[in-house]
């Protein structure tokens, strides 16, 4: 039994496929809350998405329904209706009280909404770009202040008591941050707390270096090898990268559809199926520089052709 019990295991974890998703905000573009339905709308339409297959996981950013103080985001009860599954978010960069209402309602949805939920949840991500946000390369950045690894050390053991005893008890909880954060030896001791390592990474926005498209591939999959290498053997997963469709121009890269096609064919071709990939992003509306890939939320052909071809991409040196 022992054995065949291991077999299966094993038979399991190499012909599950990777999971493949998106990126959504807790608010649409016009800065109302996202409701069920605007998220119903958007994961419909990436199943759905012209010459792709299988893009049904949403990453979140928080677990609070926008315009709440704590109830659960309703991306949840879309998620159930249109089977997709999550990778969780809870926002570490806004203090203990703030933090407390995530925990609230991520115990809520366990509460309001069992298993039809937790059978859905791939990981659960204690923050988000924060150690980035902390850094001297990141503190323009506009959504504000980070915070340093001791803070989300002690968030996650927060969430890993909140879960403790419930249906997410099993999950892998981890932290989602830009390479550059992970690479930096003074964060490195967040890494042995993580089941995962959520990472994100931007040639475009890579200004200091050569960043044309033509180098995008080689500067992702540097970013990617060089978090790898760092991961202490936790499994890395590509929370976020894209390329802009339209936008300023920034050192070498410019945002155009061109641009982000051939981005999309190096990069996410080389990825999917391969490693857990939420990609940046289906849709963004007006944002500048804009990621998004469709034009509107029920549009379900891209701007550019997403059909990977068979020999697209470089392989995976070390995933
Ligand atoms: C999780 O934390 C929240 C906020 O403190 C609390 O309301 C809830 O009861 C906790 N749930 C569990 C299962 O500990
Ligand atoms: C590296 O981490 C230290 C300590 O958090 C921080 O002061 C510094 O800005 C970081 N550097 C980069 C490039 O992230
Ligand atoms: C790609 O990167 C290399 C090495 O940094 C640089 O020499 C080259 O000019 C870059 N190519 C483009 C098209 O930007
Ligand atoms: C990633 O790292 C591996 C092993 O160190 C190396 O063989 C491979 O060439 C690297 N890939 C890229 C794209 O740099
Ligand atoms: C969907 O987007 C494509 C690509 O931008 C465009 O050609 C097409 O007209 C759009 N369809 C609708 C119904 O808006
Ligand atoms: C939800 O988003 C708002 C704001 O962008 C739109 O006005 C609504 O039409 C949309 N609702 C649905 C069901 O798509």
């Amino acid at each position: 039994m022992g054995i065949s019990f291991g077999l299966w295991i094993v038979l399991i974890s190499v012909t599950t496929a990777q999971i493949k998703g998106f990126n959504y905000g807790s608010l649409n573009f016009d800065n109302t809350p996202r409701t069920k339905a605007n998220f119903t709308a958007l994961f419909y339409t990436a199943h759905d998405l012209t010459g792709t297959s299988g893009f049904s996981s949403a990453r979140l950013y928080t677990m609070i329904d926008a315009g709440s103080v704590k109830a659960p985001i309703s991306a949840i009860p879309a998620a159930i209706d249109t089977k997709t599954s999550l990778l969780l978010g809870l926002w570490a960069s806004g203090g203990q009280d703030h933090f407390d209402n995530e925990l609230a309602a991520l115990s809520d949805a366990v509460t309001t909404y069992g298993s039809a939920f937790s059978d859905l949840v791939i990981g659960i991500s204690v923050g988000s770009e924060d150690l980035y946000r902390d850094s001297s390369d990141g503190i323009a950045n506009n959504a504000g202040l980070g915070v340093e690894p001791l803070t989300i050390l002690k968030y996650m053991s927060q969430v890993r008591a909140n879960i403790s005893g419930t249906l997410l008890e099993r999950k892998p909880v981890g932290h989602v941050d830009t390479w550059t954060a992970y690479v930096n030896a003074s964060n490195a001791e967040l890494i042995p707390a993580c089941d995962f390592i959520g990472v994100d990474a931007y040639p475009y926005f890579e200004s200091s270096l050569e960043n044309s498209v033509d180098n995008g591939t080689q500067l992702f999959h540097d970013a990617y090898n060089r978090t790898l290498a760092v991961a202490q053997g936790k499994p890395v997963w590509i929370t976020e990268t894209g390329w802009p469709v339209s936008g300023p121009t920034r050192h070498r890269a410019s945002a155009d559809i061109a641009s982000s096609k051939a981005y999309w064919d190096g990069v996410g071709c080389s990825l999917f199926d391969k490693v857990n990939v939420w990609w940046y992003t289906l849709f963004d509306g007006p944002a500048i520089p804009s990621f998004g890939l469709v034009d509107n939320p029920y549009n379900t052909t891209a701007l550019f052709d997403l059909t990977c071809s068979a020999s697209s991409g470089v392989d995976l040196a070390c995933s």
